[in-house]
């Protein structure tokens, strides 16, 4: 039966696949901090997302464009692939403004999240209006409008945002909780997972950096998807925070939710202060950036830090907040605040290793729509090496696998054949279309890591069962050439 879960986006991009190429998975390496110089350097280096939301009209901008080129590797749009921005009228779809984002980040060679489907603000009027079926048949149909315009683009989604209240419970002042119920939030995801089968779903909520009611109510939202089969992949921690209170409880909140299996994300870091700022307000500031960026690095699971803009400049605090600011990395004149070298300071050292090996609270129903698998067009590759690494428990394992590319010329496209020596099966697999029948198991680039430069790499994983023999398979083939071993 084929088994079609590409859901883990990390991917390892230009800086990193020099270094990848001289490891082996699951090696340990420390990367000095003075090996790379920008923020996107380090977390590239890391195996870690950096991301910013991005206002496309900024980019014309030349400080603004050039920090946003050369500092990160991921970027979502701020406000473009929102409700009120992709459907101002009902069925009436506009992406100007998001395929700019999508362009830039394309261009530029950035991952592109996706923020938001589903979301009781920025919503238009006419969303408001409806009721009952007509809602629901509205919600999904933007779900899967805009979800569809942006497959293969979008490594990741919001599909809902803010649906709870900070004591826990669903927050009443959503059109879609009022008129729909609790289930609105079901639909979603699997209208999500519908219309793009690879991309990872998240939902994203704030003040649930901490262990407190409303982290906990997200949590159990989660551990009940995962044991019903519904999809979900991810939670999105906004981590919208006010310096000198990084909860105590982050690093642990994140991890409970890893441990449920999905990944875990910072998606709106900005670390706010009563303004005007003075240095030892910007100390505290640059600590506490410090400290999200280290509790990210300590949890596996987590991909990444994504902050709210570039620039105090252009910063949604102080409209909001009234005589609060100053909350991003770059002051309003671009000039770096402490915070920057303190997010550098937060890599130096780290350890990258393999992802995590947590097994699976409970092994959900496959219940996902088949992926259509792609024609397989790619020539025979001049040469290739697999460096297969795995961990495993009594009867499971996780296999993260790298493919690179000896050869001289790049490779767009691939696919990677290789047989199970002991009835082996794939339960999940990511960065990849993973397709199994009997013991030969083909893997598919997904969307976002079918190129390979010339000695570059690229790396994909599964779980899978065994039944107490777990040998590892031997002979890899890409794109139906012989690989070498790593
Ligand atoms: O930064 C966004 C700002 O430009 C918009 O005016 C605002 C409207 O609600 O949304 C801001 O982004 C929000 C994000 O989409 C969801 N989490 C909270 C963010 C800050 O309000």
């Amino acid at each position: 039966m084929p088994v079609t879960h590409p859901r883990r986006s990390t991917t390892l991009r230009t800086a990193a696949v020099a270094l990848a190429a001289t490891i082996a998975v699951g090696a340990a390496v420390t990367i000095p901090a003075q090996a790379a110089s920008t923020l996107k350097d380090l977390a590239t280096a890391a195996g870690k997302d950096i991301g910013f939301a991005l206002a496309p009209d900024r980019l014309s901008e030349s400080a603004y464009k050039s920090i946003a080129d050369s500092e990160f590797n991921l970027v979502v749009a701020e406000n473009a692939m929102k409700w009120d921005a992709t459907e101002p009228s009902q069925n009436s779809f506009s992406y100007g403004a998001g395929d700019q984002v999508a362009s830039y980040a394309a261009s530029t060679g950035k991952e592109l999240y996706g923020h938001t489907l589903v979301w009781h603000s920025q919503l238009p009027n006419w969303v408001k209006n409806l009721s009952g079926t007509a809602l629901q048949s509205a919600m999904t149909n933007h779900v899967t409008n805009v979800a569809t315009h942006y497959k293969g683009k979008v490594s990741s989604w919001d599909v809902v945002n803010e649906a709870f209240d900070d004591d826990g419970t669903r927050r009443d002042d959503s059109t879609f909780q009022q008129k729909l119920g609790d289930g609105y939030i079901e639909t979603a995801f699997r209208a999500a997972r519908a219309a793009d089968p690879t991309a990872k779903l998240c939902i994203n909520d704030y003040n649930t950096d901490a262990i407190n009611a409303k982290s906990t109510a997200i949590y159990n939202l989660v551990r009940d998807f995962k044991a019903r089969g519904v999809p979900i992949d991810c939670v999105g921690f906004q981590s919208h925070l006010i310096i000198g209170q990084v909860p105590s409880t982050m690093q642990q909140n994140l991890q409970r939710f890893a441990d449920l299996g999905v990944d875990v994300r910072i998606t709106e870091l900005d670390i706010r202060m009563q303004t005007p700022a003075d240095a030892n307000k910007l100390a505290t500031q640059a600590a506490d950036y410090k400290k999200v960026f280290q509790i990210c690095n300590a949890v596996s699971r987590c991909q990444g830090v994504t902050i709210w803009g570039i620039t105090d400049k252009y910063s949604w605090v102080p409209d909001t907040f009234p005589g609060q600011g100053a909350a991003l990395v770059w002051d309003s004149n671009y000039a770096k605040k402490p915070a920057y070298d303190a997010i550098a300071s937060a890599f130096a050292g780290i350890t990258p290793t393999t992802p995590p090996v947590t097994p699976p609270v409970t092994d959900p129903p496959v219940t996902e729509p088949p992926v259509t698998e792609p024609p397989v067009t790619q020539p025979p590759t001049a040469g290739c090496q697999v460096t297969y690494g795995v961990n495993q428990w009594n009867t499971g394992f996780t296999a993260n696998v790298t493919v690179k590319n000896t050869s001289t010329a790049p490779i767009n496209g691939w696919t990677l054949t290789f047989s199970f020596p002991s009835g082996q099966t794939v339960t999940q697999a990511w960065s990849s279309v993973t397709t199994q029948s009997g013991s030969a198991v083909t893997v598919r680039n997904a969307p976002w890591n079918g190129s390979i430069p010339a000695g570059g790499s690229q790396q994909f994983g599964f779980n899978g069962a065994h039944s107490g023999t777990n040998a590892a398979p031997t002979a890899f083939a890409l794109n139906g050439t012989a690989c070498s071993a790593g």
